[in-house]
C-alpha cells in the first residue's frame, strides 16, 4: 500500500533548534530581554513572526511594525550564518536509513515544515531531492496546530490523509496530524508528545520494521 510520510524539519531531520536559539538570544538580548532555553523550547514549530511577538510579550515590548521587521531580518540574516555553515553531518541518527527504506517501497516522501528556511536547509544537508513534495513556512498561510501544512502535503502527492504518516518534534505539530486524522509519530519526550499515536526518542529507535506494518495498515 502506498502511505504518505510526512516529516517535520527542525527536531526531526535536523537540529537547527540550537541556532534558531542562538540567533534569538543574540536578538532578545540586544533589545533588554533575557532569553533561557526553556524560552527556546516554547519556540519550537512557532513562527518566526509569533516567536518575535512572544519575545516582545516576556520583555514587555511594544514595537513599530518597521521595527518589529527589521529585528526580524536581523534574527533570520544571523540564523542563517548558521545554517550556510551545515552540511550532511548534521542529518540526525536514523534519518537517512529510514529515507531510503521509504524511497525503495516507493512510498510518498514529503516535508511538512513551518520554516520559511526549509528549502535552503534541505539543500546544505544534501537531502533537497529525498523529498517529492515540499510544504514550508513560504506555502502555508496558518501555522501549526492548523493542519494546514500537512494536508496540503498529502494532497500535493494524492493521498487521504487517513494514509499518512506524520514525524513531528512539536505539540503542537501532534495536534495538527490529529486533527487531520494522519496517524502522529512524536520524535522525543513521552510526556510532552503524550498526544501522539507513537512516541520515540529518536530515529534510531524506529525500526524498519515498524514502517513496514505502518504500510501495511
Ligand atoms: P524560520 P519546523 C520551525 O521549523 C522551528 O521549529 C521554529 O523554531 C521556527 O521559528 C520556525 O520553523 C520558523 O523558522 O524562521 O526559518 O522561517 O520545526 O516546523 O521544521
Ligand atoms: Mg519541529
Amino acid at each position: 500500500n502506498k502511505k504518505a510520510f510526512i516529516f517535520d524539519l527542525d527536531g526531526v531531520i535536523v537540529d537547527t533548534a540550537k541556532y534558531h536559539f542562538l540567533a534569538w538570544k543574540k536578538l532578545a538580548n540586544s533589545i533588554g530581554v533575557d532569553f533561557t532555553e526553556e524560552q527556546n523550547e516554547q519556540l519550537k514549530g512557532v513562527s518566526r513572526v509569533r516567536s518575535l511577538e512572544k519575545i516582545l510579550a516576556w520583555g514587555n515590548i511594544e514595537l513599530s511594525e518597521e521595527k518589529f521587521m527589521e529585528l526580524m531580518a536581523k534574527k533570520n540574516n544571523d540564523y542563517l550564518t548558521y545554517v550556510n555553515q551545515m552540511d550532511e553531518s548534521e542529518i540526525l541518527p536514523g534519518v537517512t536509513r529510514i529515507l531510503a527504506y521509504l524511497a525503495e517501497n516507493e512510498q510518498g516522501i514529503a516535508l511538512g515544515s513551518a520554516s520559511k528556511n526549509a528549502r535552503t536547509i534541505l539543500q546544505k544537508v544534501n537531502l533537497y531531492d529525498a523529498f517529492e513534495v515540499i510544504v514550508d513556512g513560504t506555502n502555508v498561510t496558518k501555522a501549526k496546530p492548523d493542519p494546514e501544512v500537512f494536508v496540503n502535503a498529502a494532497k500535493q502527492l494524492s493521498i487521504e490523509n487517513e494514509n499518512c504518516v506524520v514525524f513531528e518534534d512539536s505539540v503542537a505539530g501532534i495536534q495538527a496530524a490529529n486533527t487531520a486524522k494522519m496517524i502522529s509519530i512524536g520524535i522525543g519526550d513521552k510526556e510532552v508528545l503524550k498526544e501522539a499515536d507513537y512516541v520515540f526518542n529518536d530515529f534510531t529507535e524506529i525500526s524498519v520494521d515498524f514502517i513496514k506494518e505502518l504500510t501495511m495498515k
